[in-house]
């Protein structure tokens, strides 16, 4: 793998070899996980009186989701423990990711989702990268059990965030951030589902800090959907629901790593609900430009229902992480309401139909 002519490494595998568990055996396959944009709000930002308010596009990894940050990692450990095969269980952008680095080493690929209940976008992925896919009668939690027992009487690695290279290779996130701003900002907004990618970014940021690459570590703060919010409530949800799919988790895996995350930080985990969730998925592409799937857009709807509880923010920078593609999930895409015209193809009746004639 070279770099080619950029100044930064085109994968996280090389970019930060020297803070990731890999052996001189380890392979370095990579489809070009990390370097996503930063990019800075024009509207909501100064809306929320933040000084700054900063979009991390990590939809931006070669399968749309943050999760090749992880998966490229754990596969190619699962390679150099001469697995043949990967398991996961998944609400859709875990199997699309495990499906593709799979193929990307030549291995199966096995994964269970809830039936019905993950985004076309992410089927559509996992189905063309070759994946073998169960469709289970229940809800993610019970898939990811079924995951947990299968690994365990079966030869087949377990890519799943419990997999703990997984979230060795999503902190770099936290690097990224970190390196472009030149310090952490004052709050990272996630969404948390499995809560995997919370207490992997608090592990990025308090590694920068202890190796003095960083100078502070930010307050962190996740939003669950109100119909899935476990950590809000204090105990798992028997039946989560809510629009925003991927995050449709009632007892998550790593549900200790994100109450220290919290904690450790002095931040908050709180719940927005779906009419929140959705406007903040409206606006995102129509103010910023920006198309984040549902679930990303929790970590822009918490900041506004913060404020709206009484958090101040000036004076404060703020970092919230886009965790998939908007393009992920065509089917509640196509619930926003649009202009519509029909016409017939003719200039002059595009015109009339545009109301310019
Ligand atoms: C877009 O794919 O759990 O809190 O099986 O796809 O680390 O679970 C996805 C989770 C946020 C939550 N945003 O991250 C799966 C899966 C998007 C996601 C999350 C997910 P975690």
């Amino acid at each position: 793998m070279t770099a080619g002519k950029r100044d930064v490494p085109r994968s996280i595998l090389e970019r930060y070899a020297d803070l990731l568990p890999l052996s001189e055996r380890t392979p370095r396959l990579s489809l070009g996980e990390g370097d996503t944009p930063l990019v800075r709000s024009r509207v909501l930002g100064p809306e929320l009186g933040l000084d700054a308010l900063y979009f991390k596009l990590d939809f931006m990894n070669p399968t749309g989701s943050f999760k090749d940050r992880g998966m490229v990692v754990a596969v190619a450990k699962a390679v150099e423990d001469g697995a043949t095969a990967v398991l996961c269980a998944s609400t859709g952008n875990t199997s699309a990711s495990a499906a593709a680095y799979a193929a990307l080493h030549g291995l199966d690929a096995f994964v269970l989702v809830p039936a019905g209940r993950i985004a076309a976008g992410k089927l559509a992925q996992a189905i063309a990268h070759g994946a073998e896919i169960v469709h289970i009668d229940g809800s993610f939690d019970d898939a990811l059990r079924i995951a947990r027992a299968l690994a365990e009487r079966h030869h087949v690695a377990l890519v799943n965030s419990v997999n703990p290279y997984r979230l060795e290779g999503q902190k770099t996130a936290a690097f990224e951030i970190v390196d472009e701003l030149a310090d952490a900002p004052d709050v990272l907004s996630i969404p948390v589902g499995n809560a995997g990618n919370i207490t992997a970014y608090w592990r990025g940021f308090e590694q920068y800090y202890r190796l003095e690459r960083a100078r502070r570590r930010p307050q962190m703060w996740g939003f669950q959907a109100a119909g899935a919010a476990p950590l809000v409530l204090g105990a798992p949800v028997e039946r989560p629901e809510t629009v925003a799919s991927a995050i449709r988790i009632g007892n998550p895996a790593s549900w200790q790593g994100a109450i220290e995350a919290r904690d450790a930080s002095g931040g908050r985990i709180a719940a927005v609900t779906d009419d929140e969730i959705l406007e903040a998925y409206r606006r995102l592409p129509r103010e910023e430009g920006i198309f984040c799937e549902p679930a990303s857009a929790a970590s822009v709807a918490g900041l506004f229902a913060q404020a709206r509880a009484g958090a101040r923010f000036a004076g404060r920078t703020a970092v919230c992480v886009l965790t998939g593609s908007g393009l992920k999930d065509p089917d509640t895409a196509l619930t926003i309401e649009a202009v519509r015209h029909d016409a017939p193809a003719d200039v002059e009746a595009v015109e009339r139909a545009l109301g310019w004639s």
